[in-house]
């Protein structure tokens, strides 16, 4: 069975006024179909058809187009799954009382998480994880890369700061996007990722 692309559970506009539409329309229906398309192309007919996608990244990274179309593909579901419209806030439960013991605050941790978005240089993502021991962790990866692909840990949440993520609405302004994008986080979804990455 191919890969597909993953249909949003909330409109293009849905995020508005923090990300536009036009945005969220592009990077679904072109970047993230693309990635999507050419990742079925580089395996079809291979011994890698039938693997799944975590399969994929953490055993055959070291194949351009899987690395770089299969990332693609498992880092754009992330982002749309761990954004929604009622978003933002913090989280609550485990989750809280695990980031505060790691980072000290939210506050902190947004503050270390958004460090690493804006320091990565040029195109990748920024990450919360977490790491082999079940703890959590923040890192940032080059271009469509994740964590996955060396097994060092398992992203909850991620951001992605390709300029398509965010240029259209705020130019050069990476850190603008990214205090914005904190309105949009679906912190239940994260927390649910956080369960199910630790009972690993
Ligand atoms: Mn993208």
């Amino acid at each position: 069975m191919p890969f597909e692309l993953p249909e949003l559970d909330y409109e293009y506009d849905a995020l508005e006024p923090h990300l536009d539409a036009l945005t969220m329309e592009i990077h679904h229906s072109k970047h993230h179909a693309g990635y999507t398309s050419k990742l079925n192309a580089a395996i079809e007919g291979t011994d890698m058809d039938g693997l799944s996608i975590e399969e994929l990244l953490s055993k055959h990274s070291d194949n351009n187009a899987v690395r770089n179309n299969g990332g693609g593909f498992w880092n754009h579901n992330l982002f749309w799954s761990i954004m929604c419209p009622s978003g933002g806030g913090q989280p609550d439960g485990e989750l809280a009382s695990a980031i505060d013991e790691k980072f000290g605050s939210f506050e902190s941790f947004q503050k270390e998480f958004a460090n690493a978005a804006m320091t990565r240089f040029g195109s990748g993502w920024a990450w919360l994880c977490v790491d082999n021991n079940g703890g959590l962790c923040i890192c940032s990866s080059p271009n469509q890369d994740n964590p996955l692909m060396d097994s060092s840990g398992h992203p909850i949440l991620g951001i992605d700061v390709w300029e398509h993520a965010y240029y259209k609405k705020f130019g050069p302004g990476r850190g603008d996007y990214i205090a914005s994008w904190w309105n949009v986080v679906d912190w239940p979804q994260v927390s649910a990722n956080y369960h199910s990455a630790s009972a690993n």
